[in-house]
């Protein structure tokens, strides 16, 4: 079985600090405005908070390009606010886990300054270049680029540059042994401050072929799988683990995108001593088109599919490793409106199920600022309203190839990511508690019906008291931690069943992803001593016999023995 470690026990709270709460009146999150909320984080039960990028960025793509990995951002505070919210944080027990965002820099950093220069500067290395003379370079696809083109020509020396993000987000050479070694002291400058653990960027793609021949035909054309395939990325993340990792104790999350299960263990396997965890993508891909990430799909995803991808995950990690559980995060919609249902009569109950779920799952549950209140998506009708670059530079994309823009609009809906990245809605006020000025983006109305953190303080039965009652059903039960996961009845397309269980206890969780009542018979349990641990609908009671008839969204966890 595995091994205990605070990561392992411990719910991660993730915050976009540009969202989270502004204290300085420009529409804003900032430090101070952490430090602020920091009682009301605590009172959750979480027990990690991971920070998005809050380094000093020119933000073309809102912190994720650094142009100094030392210094925070203006917007955000000072290094002073910094270390007091380390401290706030510490006293009450918080560990604080940064974003380490070392695929690339900003161009607007002085090593990428420097390397545009000449041909001959000392940080010409420090980026991937291809000169003119060798003739175009051979295709390679970017996220955020208007033509989808990663190199980007740079006249002053006649060479393109790599970008698998947006022009302004040049790929670091991790070829240059000095490139890692900068690396490996940034990360030793913020652990030696105190910093717990660091959730890895794109760490998949940091290894390049610099040959850089044509895509191997094995991808179909897929970039993705390739770029996080490259031939030193485990070289690199072992030799980062020798001179970094091991010398702290501290947790490290990758952002594994592109990485396929059949090599899940290769990055976490304990032997290996690279990461602790990393993120799939798996769950993130079942509602768009195959091979189109910001595409959602025309029918709708199966739970048959949502749970075969959770069994497979939790059946790899079973022995070794181990995994991360989570619905939404900063580049994807808001879990109620994407797993479950936003509408009024559906919203608390799937809010509350999805909570369950990801509170009984083996892995390191991780839950986006929120999604404790059951935020959801706002779904902007125009795109004046949108501040993502993805968003935006796609659209011009679309424009400039004569694309159906009420169609673009209506994916964006449902798939932007700036759905996850409103501000935090604390109360009825005009601008929800987030700012007394103009936010810098939209606040979902919904705030006035009942979406903010003062009236579900208030209310018992809220989604923000669920989740805290849920949070203390994990922390009072290792089994739901540590114990062997066993799918029930795999192919009920309503409900989710299954059972949590060590030498001690065994748990009974069901889940209905249903808008009707869904029943389940479940008749090899044995039902006998029975108890009921919780369940997000008043109604639910002990019953004797294994026939269960769930509500719309019901979730309810029984203890067997
Ligand atoms: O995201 C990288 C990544 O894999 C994403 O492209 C993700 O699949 C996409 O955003 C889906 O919408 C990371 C960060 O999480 C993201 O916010 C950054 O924009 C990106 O890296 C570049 O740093």
């Amino acid at each position: 079985r595995s091994k205990r470690k605070w990561w392992k026990e411990g719910i991660v709270y993730q915050i976009y600090p540009r969202s989270f709460q502004d204290t300085t009146g420009n529409g804003i999150g900032d430090l101070r405005g952490i430090i602020q909320r920091l009682d009301y984080i605590k009172s959750l039960g979480v027990d990690i908070v991971w920070l998005n990028p809050i380094y000093k960025s020119p933000n073309d793509d809102h912190g994720y390009d650094i142009s100094d990995y030392r210094g925070i951002m203006e917007e955000f505070g000072t290094m002073a606010d910094f270390d007091e919210l380390l401290k706030g944080m510490k006293q009450r027990g918080l560990k604080l886990v940064m974003d380490l965002v070392v695929n690339h820099s900003s161009d607007e950093h002085p090593w990428f300054m420097e390397s545009r220069k000449s041909c001959d500067n000392p940080y010409r290395d420090y980026y991937h270049w291809w000169p003119e003379e060798k003739g175009k370079p051979p295709k390679r696809w970017s996220f955020f680029d208007i033509e989808e083109n990663a190199w980007k020509y740079d006249p002053s020396t006649k060479a393109y540059y790599l970008h698998c993000f947006s022009e302004k987000q040049p790929d670091l050479n991790w070829e240059n042994p000095k490139v890692r070694q900068e690396i490996y002291d940034l990360m030793k400058f913020w652990f030696d401050k105190g910093v717990d653990g660091f959730r890895m960027d794109v760490i998949s793609f940091i290894s390049k072929d610099t040959d850089f021949p044509e895509l191997p035909e094995e991808y179909g054309g897929d970039f993705i799988p390739y770029y996080a395939n490259g031939p030193r990325l485990h070289e690199y993340l072992h030799e980062m683990n020798k001179e970094v990792l091991s010398n702290y104790d501290v947790m490290t999350v990758g952002e594994g995108t592109g990485i396929s299960i059949d090599r899940a263990l290769d990055f976490v396997n304990e032997d290996r001593e690279e990461l602790n965890m990393f993120f799939h993508f798996d769950l993130m891909d079942l509602d768009r088109e195959p091979g189109q990430m910001f595409t959602m799909r025309k029918e709708k995803w199966k739970l048959t599919d949502f749970k075969r991808i959770h069994s497979k995950w939790d059946s790899i990690f079973a022995l070794k490793g181990w995994g991360s559980i989570y619905l939404n995060n900063h580049d994807f919609p808001r879990a109620v409106s994407r797993w479950g249902n936003d509408s009024k009569a559906h919203w608390h109950n799937s809010a509350t199920m999805l909570h369950t779920f990801v509170l009984t799952m083996r892995g390191t549950p991780y839950f986006l600022y929120g999604e404790e209140i059951g935020m959801t998506n706002i779904k902007f009708d125009d795109i004046e309203d949108y501040r993502d670059i993805n968003t935006l530079n796609r659209f011009e994309t679309f424009k400039n190839e004569g694309g159906n823009i009420e169609a673009f609009i209506q994916n964006e809906k449902h798939a932007s990511r700036d759905n996850a990245r409103t501000p935090m809605q604390w109360d009825f006020s005009e601008n929800a508690g987030f700012t007394c000025s103009k936010p810098w983006i939209g606040i979902n109305k919904n705030h006035q019906e009942g979406i903010n953190v003062m009236v579900q303080e208030s209310e018992e039965d809220s989604v923000l008291n669920y989740f805290r009652r849920m949070i203390g059903v994990r922390k009072s039960n290792t089994t739901l931690i540590y114990g062997d996961y066993t799918l029930l009845a795999p192919q009920n397309e309503d409900i989710y069943a299954y059972t949590r269980s060590d030498s001690k206890n065994t748990f009974l969780v069901l889940l209905s992803f249903s808008i009707k009542q869904a029943k389940i018979n479940l008749k090899q349990l044995d039902f006998e001593h029975a108890k009921l641990v919780i369940s997000n609908d008043k109604a639910a009671k002990l019953k004797k016999d294994t026939r269960f008839v769930l509500e719309p969204y019901q979730a309810v966890i029984y203890q067997l023995h």
